[in-house]
């Protein structure tokens, strides 16, 4: 069996926890494999609203295992207010997630060297989540880390250790803080993690695949946060493109199936950084309030504009992307044109390939199509779609080459629509 991956094509938020949930009745394993409680998956289910952060989306349905892999940063005590919001609303975990011992903790320290980091930076603000995402990747690449097997063996020694450094290095910036009150949570945080089956993922992913398993691996942010590949520096500090997915859970490239490839109808951006399409007048704005475009995380007013096909197509390239979801093409039910960005113009030259630094200011250069004016919302299958988005469809699948395969009108479940 293969591992089919799902991810965000832009700069996350894409609706990957809605589609995850409407995927997830086909497989058998729900991986996270990058990222940690910076991601914020939004799921509406039985009348009520989630936000997931490390708990993969598979945690719903009873018959599912959920595996936070390796690639994972785990924040103690975000992830106890997670299992408990869960738990209170009837939702049993123990028997349904298991932790690699190989993921990286997110320590007490890490969040204040992210703020300390982050106002150091002046005007040159990433706009982090403030989840100490970055430091914590820090350390794990310079081999200081504190991984979630460490809890079982000489745990307070290690511990130590990674605060005793964060705090020399807290001595650098002007910054006060109270750690043991950030300690105490942090430590509940702990024994929380300690209910849960701690496990080598890898050979428990590649077990399942052999066993006939179906996995689904669920990334987090998107492909232009990646930090190798994203908008740098205004990035994550993870991996969040497919290749991550064998990082992360440690499967081989040729165990990657099918990559679903989420993008909005429109494109937004939290934090600082590069948005070529950007608009700053009222279609922006009518963007942000129809789409309800607010962080699920921080709660910022996400940034709105067109959709970017240099961008787009690039991401595609770099996920190997096998079938394309839209979502919330019904945002734009109202509008008179829809623009899609085709090139960039950067010094007076067209380019159509991504270049290595959006910093310097790549301008948009639009086609232009007709809106669909029509209430999107009802529809139920693609029969109902108005010729002017079936349109917008086709031109999309001709300038990606690859099929749009699902199209979503709407928050709800139901208002998902599969193609052909
Ligand atoms: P960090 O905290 O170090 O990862 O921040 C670095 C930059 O990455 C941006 N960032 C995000 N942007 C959009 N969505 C994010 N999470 C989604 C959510 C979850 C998802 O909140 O719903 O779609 O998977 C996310 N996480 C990080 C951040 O704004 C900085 O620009
Ligand atoms: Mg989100």
């Amino acid at each position: 069996m293969k591992v089919d991956v799902l991810l965000g094509l832009q700069w996350g938020d894409e609706g990957k926890g809605k589609v995850v949930d409407v995927l997830t009745p086909n497989y058998d394993l729900i991986t996270r494999f990058q990222g940690g409680p910076n991601a914020g998956h939004t799921l509406e289910f039985e009348g009520k609203k989630f936000v997931l952060r490390s708990i993969p989306s598979g945690i719903f349905q009873g018959d599912k295992v959920n595996v936070i892999g390796n690639g994972v940063v785990l924040d103690p005590a975000l992830f106890k207010a997670e299992v408990e919001a869960l738990e209170q609303s009837g939702h049993p975990l123990a028997e349904r997630l298991k932790i690699s011992k190989k993921a990286h903790l997110i320590l007490p320290t890490h969040r204040l060297l992210d703020a300390a980091y982050e106002s150091a930076k002046g005007s040159g603000k990433i706009g982090t989540t403030g989840k100490g995402i970055g430091p914590t990747y820090t350390d794990k690449v310079s081999r200081n880390g504190v991984r979630v097997g460490d809890i079982l063996h000489n745990f307070e020694e290690k511990y130590n250790t990674a605060i005793t450094r964060h705090k020399e290095i807290l001595k650098q910036y002007d910054f006060e803080y109270d750690l043991p009150a950030l300690e105490k949570a942090w430590f509940e945080g702990i024994e929380c993690i300690k209910r849960f089956e701690l496990i080598d993922s890898e050979h428990f992913v590649n077990d399942a695949l052999k066993t006939g398993k179906k996995v689904l691996a669920e990334g987090a942010q998107g492909t232009m946060l990646d930090i190798d590949f994203g908008s740098y520096p205004f990035v994550t500090s993870s991996n969040t493109i497919c290749a991550g997915a064998c990082t992360g859970l440690g499967i081989a490239p040729r165990s990657i199936g099918d990559v679903f490839g989420i993008f909005k109808a429109y494109c937004t951006r939290v934090g600082s950084g590069p948005f070529p399409t950007e608009l700053f007048d009222e279609t922006g704005d009518n963007m942000r309030k129809i789409g309800y475009e607010f962080g699920s995380v921080t709660g910022r007013p996400r940034r709105c504009g067109w959709v970017d096909l240099v961008a787009l197509k690039y991401a595609v390239m770099i996920n190997g992307v096998t079938q394309l979801i839209m979502m919330k093409s019904d945002v734009m039910d109202g509008f008179d044109t829809i623009k899609a960005c085709v090139a960039y113009k950067i010094d007076g030259t067209e380019v159509e390939q991504f270049p290595y630094d959006l910093n310097d200011g790549a301008e948009p250069v639009y086609v232009e199509l007709p809106g669909w004016k029509t209430d999107m919302t009802k529809m139920q299958s693609e029969d109902e779609f108005p010729e002017e988005f079936n349109a917008y469809i086709s031109f999309l699948e001709e300038e990606l080459e690859v099929p749009i395969k699902i199209v979503s009108v709407g928050p709800d479940r139901d208002q998902t629509i599969i193609r052909y």
